[in-house]
């Protein structure tokens, strides 16, 4: 699956991807060069999530694409157009978004497109809803163009690489592409349900960004704690668990789980499903009483993973046979 991230320059397009998926420190992004041509960033942790994200320079212009440029973004499931929330006013880049998806759409009309308001840790959104006006004011900008054009909405999410904002907006937008994963959350639901787990994530251990979470809505605490708890299993098993010659990959096995009690009452466990997949869920102590049942709960969680996966597989090879 192909993602194209656009935008003018030095909004952060390339440190978005350093930061999430090459593991850059944020501060370090202060000193990467810009990006002259077209880039490419492969993720495939486990087979089931296979995306390749197309990094464009800043100097593309989509009045004068090309036809490899024309190639790349009609093979994309979706584009990210960035814009950088600290750098007012935003008519320039809102028409550079509307030109994009205007082209796109006439030769890519399945595409979809999502715009993260990017940079939003600066002096000028302390509070929330200085935040949101900022979402409320772009879409406001964007509304008459896109009403009159026919085109489709995007969807806005607030990001920053200072905090796990980007994480989660890019773990929402990978699940909208991702057509396994209503029956995942179908899964999961019902998991919690015989359970009476709060809140249930299932997590790409590499990245940190989860594939599927449960129906209830997701809150930055949950999402931080779930991600800060899989941090604290792989630093101990690398620490403790693995010899000299294993590489990181190997603190992550079948037998990883942890459970973690909290002050607040609330439990922390952490269950492996898959090659580098965890389930991370959240329970009230009181509820974490009959520890078998959850695990008896998970083990048949993981075999209708595993299924699911296995079936859509299989519609990729047969797909792949076709073309
Ligand atoms: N404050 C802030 N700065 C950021 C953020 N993301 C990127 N930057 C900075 O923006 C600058 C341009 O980043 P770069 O990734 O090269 O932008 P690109 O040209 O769109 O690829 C760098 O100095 C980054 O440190 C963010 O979330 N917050
Ligand atoms: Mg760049």
């Amino acid at each position: 699956m192909q993602i194209a991230l656009l935008g003018t320059k030095k909004v952060g397009k390339s440190s978005i991807l350093k930061v999430v998926f090459q593991k850059m420190s944020p501060n370090e992004t202060l000193f990467i060069d810009s990006t002259s041509r077209i880039e490419e960033i492969k993720v495939e942790n486990n087979p089931y999530t296979k995306y390749t994200f197309v990094d464009f320079p800043g100097s593309f212009e989509v009045s004068q694409i090309n036809t490899q440029d024309r190639k790349i973004l009609s093979k994309c499931a979706m584009i990210i157009y960035i814009l950088d929330a600290q750098d007012q006013p935003y008519n320039k880049p809102l028409e550079k978004f509307i030109n994009i998806v205007t082209e796109v759409h006439s030769f890519n009309p399945d595409c979809m497109f999502e715009m993260f308001i990017h940079k939003i840790d600066g002096d000028m959104f302390v509070t929330e809803d200085l935040k949101l006006e900022a979402q409320n004011g772009v879409s406001y900008l964007l509304k008459a163009d896109i009403q009159e054009r026919k085109l489709p909405e995007p969807g806005f999410f607030l990001t920053s690489i200072y905090d796990l904002s980007i994480f989660e907006a890019l773990s929402k937008i990978l699940i909208k592409v991702s057509p396994q994963v209503n029956y995942i959350q179908n899964m999961l639901d019902n998991l919690m349900n015989y359970c009476r787990i709060d809140k249930v994530y299932l997590f790409d251990v590499i990245n940190k960004l989860y594939i599927a979470t449960d129906s209830t809505p997701v809150d930055l605490i949950s999402y931080e704690l779930c991600a800060d708890m899989i941090d604290v299993v792989i630093d101990v098993s690398c620490i403790y668990g693995i010899s000299g010659n294993d590489n990181v990959a190997s603190a992550f096995d079948r037998k990883s789980t942890s459970v973690i009690k909290l002050d607040s009452g609330l439990t922390l466990y952490l269950r492996e499903i898959e090659h580098m997949l965890a389930l991370v869920c959240l329970v009230k102590e009181d509820n974490f009483d009959r520890q078998n049942l959850i695990d008896y709960n998970i083990d048949i969680f993981k075999d209708g993973v595993k299924q699911i996966f296995q079936a859509h597989e299989k519609l990729l090879k047969s797909e792949e046979n076709k073309s």
